[in-house]
């Protein structure tokens, strides 16, 4: 029954069988009921009509209408031109990196794919809308130093609440680009999570992440700890073909004598001890937008005489003030620096890719980028943007206030809906005060994922319940704290430059001993092979990749895979509808497979019955198909 169910497959017969065919289609397994992918796709748009899509619960407009979305002209038939991801396969990574070093022109990282979308729109954006593009991209501007496209929160974003496989989506962008490097975001020993993890897991992570397509990894530790960033630089260098971008995450001011903590000699030091521990490629991780022109004048010169790398420099456009920054930076002999294109640029998300080589155009070290084009690109994401509205952060302007929170670009748009959930959205103001305050009380430290996560919690701790600094130190012992900041300051996921302070310190932990070793030697490594074929076993034709994603998350994948039984592969769903359902007699297409697509289409919704259910009245390639679903609303 098994082989008669694959032989009479359409996609079988088709030929287009993929390694993923098995996996794609439990129902080859499900002899009695044989749910095809359709029925299982259809089972969830009927979920979504009636109940709704609980991701924008009380924040979607279900009648909005979205305009046509223009894709981007570009002839596809074209062979791709080559890239800088042939020069890293000619060179090898050493090499590439004595390369880059000394390229007269400026080169540019795209984040539209990663950070922009998880600055701007809390890290929702699906597959589907990324693959619409992708390929026409790497025809029209293989010239892009790299794509910023995994890593990151875009991880567990996808499986919690996209529902989505993010190794699938890795798989289909670089099958979509060939030719421009992908990039990686990971946070050392914390992975893509929020702890730290086994040395064991981060190393087969970091190799499952090389074979499937990424090229560059971007390391960083959220405290600038060498020793969370030290074991994945290594594994990157022996698990995977690709290059080591090892990271100073950019906090206060360098030009501000008073701060001293975080001053020049701070990052030189940072920085040669990052190209001793074997970064092919050093990133300056301005991760909320704080390095300011005069200070990159100042950082990246000093920077270029203390360390033989080239220089890649990240940062956020919070205040506005970050296309002078790259200016600055341009001129001092910067290498790489990371963009957003248009219409996901700006505020909270990257400087503007298409304003930004506008600025260079006639300079010494413009990189040619053809405008029309890239315009065209930002048209697109801007309508695409549209489709996401219920992510959107409320910031309406750019602002000078993060150099006093020093929130980062990636949480501001998540910290709004924190507050919001905890009834505290009217106390916003209060929320950013109390995290510069937080910040202070933890002994300023680098605030990134996951550090800025603690910040964060510890805020809204205190606007909850109305406290103060001084609250906090004099009343700690009855209160209790958020685990997250009992953890940070136990020691898990590191150690900050000077150590913890002991009055907070003592006041959190009660008594607890703190650890000062990494993290990743006292936790117990994983029994692979003990651990993988049970996993296998009740995981039928799963992937080791699923099995890596269980690990780092093994809630949200357990809830995931139960899902994706259920449903199928949702990423498929074009976004109004996953996100908003049909209205009746509102039809979509669903591309299942290259070639293969099915029409849904709505008629009516019937009145809730005695039981609680609604019958939902579709066409499914013109055929009637009614679905019974419980109204939950
Ligand atoms: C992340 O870790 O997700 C970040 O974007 C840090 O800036
Ligand atoms: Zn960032």
């Amino acid at each position: 029954q098994f082989l008669q169910n694959i032989v009479r497959n359409p996609e079988f017969q088709a030929g287009e069988a993929t390694v993923d065919f098995i996996k794609d289609h439990p129902e080859l397994l499900n002899f009695k009921t044989r749910l095809d992918r359709a029925t299982r796709l259809l089972g969830y748009v009927g979920e979504v009509v009636v109940n709704g899509n609980p991701d924008v619960a009380g924040r979607a407009d279900e009648k909005r209408q979205f305009r046509k979305v223009p894709l981007p002209p570009a002839d596809l038939n074209q062979p791709t031109p080559s890239g800088t991801r042939q020069i890293l396969q000619e060179l090898g990574p050493d090499n590439f990196g004595k390369w880059l070093r000394q390229e007269p022109l400026i080169h540019y990282t795209d984040t539209t794919l990663r950070d922009a979308h998880q600055s701007l729109l809390a890290t929702r954006m699906r597959t589907i809308d990324m693959l619409a593009v992708a390929g026409r991209f790497a025809q029209l501007h293989p010239q892009t130093f790299s794509l910023e496209v995994w890593g990151g929160a875009t991880f567990d974003v996808a499986l919690r609440f996209l529902h989505e496989d993010p190794w699938a989506r890795l798989t289909r962008l670089r099958a979509a680009v060939p030719n421009i490097l992908l990039q990686m975001l990971i946070r050392g020993a914390n992975g893509v999570g929020y702890k730290a993890y086994p040395d064991n897991l981060t190393e087969r992570f970091v190799a499952e992440a090389g074979a499937k397509g990424i090229d560059v990894f971007r390391i960083f530790d959220s405290l600038n700890w060498m020793k969370g960033m030290e074991a994945c630089i290594q594994f990157v260098r022996k698990q995977t073909t690709g290059l080591a971008e090892g990271s100073i995450c950019y906090t206060g001011d360098i030009l501000d004598k008073s701060r001293p903590k975080y001053n020049l000699q701070y990052y030189l030091d940072l920085a040669r001890q990052l190209e001793d521990a074997g970064a092919h490629i050093l990133c300056i991780k301005d991760m909320a937008g704080l390095l300011k022109p005069y200070a990159a004048a100042e950082l990246i010169p000093a920077l270029r005489d203390t360390v033989k790398l080239p220089i890649h420099l990240h940062t956020h456009d919070t205040s506005s003030l970050q296309p002078a920054t790259y200016l600055k930076a341009v001129e001092a002999g910067v290498n790489v620096i990371d963009v957003a294109l248009g219409g996901l640029s700006g505020l909270t998300s990257q400087p503007n890719f298409n304003a930004v080589v506008e600025m260079l155009r006639h300079s010494p070290r413009h990189r040619e980028f053809d405008q029309q084009s890239l315009n065209q690109f930002s048209d697109y994401w801007e309508a695409i943007r549209e489709q996401y509205y219920p992510f959107e952060s409320g910031l309406l302007a750019s602002t000078a206030e993060v150099y006093y929170h020093e929130i980062p670009g990636g949480q501001y748009s998540n910290l709004r809906p924190q507050a919001a959930a905890l009834g505290l959205l009217d106390k916003f103001e209060e929320v950013k005060q109390r995290f510069h305050d937080a910040n202070f009380m933890l002994g300023d430290i680098p605030k990134v994922t996951p550090s800025s996560k603690v910040v964060g919690d510890l805020s809204l701790f205190m606007v909850s319940n109305n406290l103060t600094p001084d609250d906090v130190l004099q009343r700690g012992e009855s209160l209790s704290f958020p685990e997250s900041v009992r953890e940070l300051l136990r020691g898990d996921i590191g150690q900050p430059q000077g150590g913890w302070p002991q009055d907070i310190q003592q006041v959190v932990l009660r008594g607890e001993q703190p650890f000062t070793d990494r993290p990743g030697e006292h936790l117990a490594p994983i029994d692979f092979e003990k651990e993988w074929p049970e996993f296998e076993k009740a995981h039928p034709y799963a992937q080791f990749s699923d099995f890596l994603s269980s690990l780092l998350y093994p809630k949200v994948f357990a809830d995931y895979w139960q899902f994706r039984q259920q449903y199928g592969d949702v990423s498929r769903i074009p976004t109004p509808v996953f996100f908003f359902g049909l209205q009746e007699g509102e039809e979509t297409i669903i591309e299942l497979a290259k070639g293969k697509t099915i029409i849904i289409r709505l008629q009516s919704i019937g009145p809730v019955n005695e039981e609680g259910m609604r019958t939902v009245f579709f066409t499914l390639n013109g055929q009637t198909r009614n679905l019974e679903v419980r109204d939950q609303r």
